[in-house]
């Protein structure tokens, strides 16, 4: 079996547990991280899209140049340290700010929309640009993943980059970090760890690209579902098995996520803080 070189230290897994989140790691080199931007900007040219919204839910099964940071061994490498051997992919989104265009993220908790049990579910958020407190970088509130249910209110403020807005109001920031990145480093944190980010004040953009994980043993309370086999074994059966893309934007595979999106809707169930 190959050996696993990212893993992390009990140290650092210990401060995952504690804290609900932990950076910086290396994925990508700066080259190999602009490519990536190279690549987005040109869809994003062809498609005149959002990203976030038009191909926001599984994005690794639209690009293979995205599967292949969602696969990245340093990402596994790690993630297997936190949830163990057997790793799915359940969703992946580029989060795309344009210099001053002044959209946030403001602080959500993922898992009051996704149905994952038990909650082990992780992010990991790979700078595609420098990310930093001035152009919006990713803010964690630390320990929070460990603190009592919240409900989000609902704002449907244009300027969110959720689609409905969802603010918490009262929220005790006292303990919010900015997981400042370089293009190609990447962070972590916990599917209860609240999270968001300013806005862009800088003068290019800030691109992140977040893909949620969990183990192969997780059960989604919300019905059936469907998620990518990223490493080991699938002995449990409990998802629908997504296939890695062949080729870029697959018509077949945007035709099944049309299809998937379409089925969460009907069930008018939230699924994801984006959706
Ligand atoms: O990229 C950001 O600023 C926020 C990302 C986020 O909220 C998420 O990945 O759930």
């Amino acid at each position: 079996m190959a050996a696993n070189r990212g893993a992390l230290s009990a140290a650092e897994v210990a401060t995952y547990n504690r804290q609900g989140h932990l950076h910086p790691f290396t994925a990508l080199t700066t080259t190999e991280a602009a490519a990536r931007r190279a690549k987005l900007e040109d869809w994003e040219r062809r498609s005149g899209q959002d990203p976030l919204k038009e191909v926001g839910l599984k994005s690794h099964l639209i690009f293979t140049w995205l599967h292949d940071v969602a696969t990245h061994p340093a990402i596994l490498d790690r993630i297997e340290s936190l949830i163990g051997p057997d790793i799915l992919i359940y969703s992946s989104s580029v989060w795309a700010k344009n210099a001053r265009d002044g959209r946030f993220v403001s602080w959500h908790r993922d898992s009051v929309y996704l149905g994952i049990e038990p909650v082990t579910a992780l992010q990991a958020w790979v700078a595609l640009s420098d990310s930093n407190r001035e152009n919006g970088c990713l803010r964690v509130l630390s320990e929070s993943h460990v603190g009592p249910d919240i409900v989000h209110e609902e704002t449907f403020n244009p300027k969110s980059m959720l689609t409905r807005g969802q603010v918490l109001p009262g929220v005790d920031v006292s303990k919010a970090v900015d997981v400042e990145l370089r293009a190609g480093q990447f962070s972590l944190h916990h599917e209860r760890t609240v999270h968001g980010s300013e806005a862009n004040e800088s003068d290019d953009r800030r691109i992140g690209y977040s893909i949620l994980y969990m183990p192969a043993s997780a059960t989604c309370s919300l019905g059936r579902r469907g998620a990518l086999l990223a490493r080991g074994t699938d002995r449990y059966g409990h998802w629908d098995l997504e296939k890695p893309p062949v080729r870029d934007e697959d018509p077949e595979v945007l035709d099944y996520l049309t299809r998937v999106w379409a089925s969460y809707r009907d069930r008018g169930v939230k699924q994801d803080a984006v959706a």
